[in-house]
């Protein structure tokens, strides 16, 4: 059993995914998050994009055979939060994270500024405060970026991490 603090933030991620309120997460849901992380760089129709898209129909291929237990091509809240025990899971969506991280990166700078990261999160549909809150959480050396390891390391313990201090549990705001 993930720990309670895990079932929280997977909870907090489903209602992401989850954009229609259906109660399920279906592969229509993963097609839509990497569109709109797609849309928030304004990256439509680059190779990257193509990446995005590849890497959210993988982490949705690994949802439906591990944890879509009844088989009903959707994953309930339920089902969805045993993710945190399921490596197929968590390296997908720690893979997704890391390409959309890279198309968020507009300024192809190597760093996620605020203005990036607010304008991904707002696409999302993760509230402004919340956001900006993620963002000074994953800046764990406060110099007013996210670095790649920083960011990798934060959507790391968001998935893996049962520590209620990880900044990296912030990556999706609150939970
Ligand atoms: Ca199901
Ligand atoms: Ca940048
Ligand atoms: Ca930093």
């Amino acid at each position: 059993m993930p720990a309670q603090i895990q079932e929280r933030k997977l909870s907090r991620l489903f209602e992401l995914l989850d954009s229609d309120g259906s109660g399920f997460v279906e592969e229509s849901d993963l097609e839509d998050f990497a569109a709109k992380a797609i849309a928030a760089a304004g990256a439509g129709g680059s190779l990257e994009a193509r990446i995005v898209q590849r890497e959210a129909s993988s982490l949705w291929r690994a949802l439906q055979h591990t944890l879509d237990s009844d088989g009903d091509q959707r994953v309930s809240r339920a089902e969805f939060v045993a993710a945190a025990d399921v490596d197929a899971v968590t390296d997908g969506a720690i893979k997704l994270g890391v390409v959309i991280r890279d198309i968020t990166d507009i300024d192809r700078d190597g760093l996620i500024s605020l203005g990036e990261w607010v304008t991904l999160d707002a696409k999302l549909g993760i509230p402004r405060a919340d956001s900006e809150q993620g963002f000074k959480a994953l800046d764990v050396d406060g110099d007013g970026y996210v670095s790649k390891p920083e960011y990798v390391r934060g959507v790391e313990q968001f998935f893996r991490s049962d520590d209620e201090a990880s900044p990296g549990n912030w990556a999706f705001g609150k939970y």
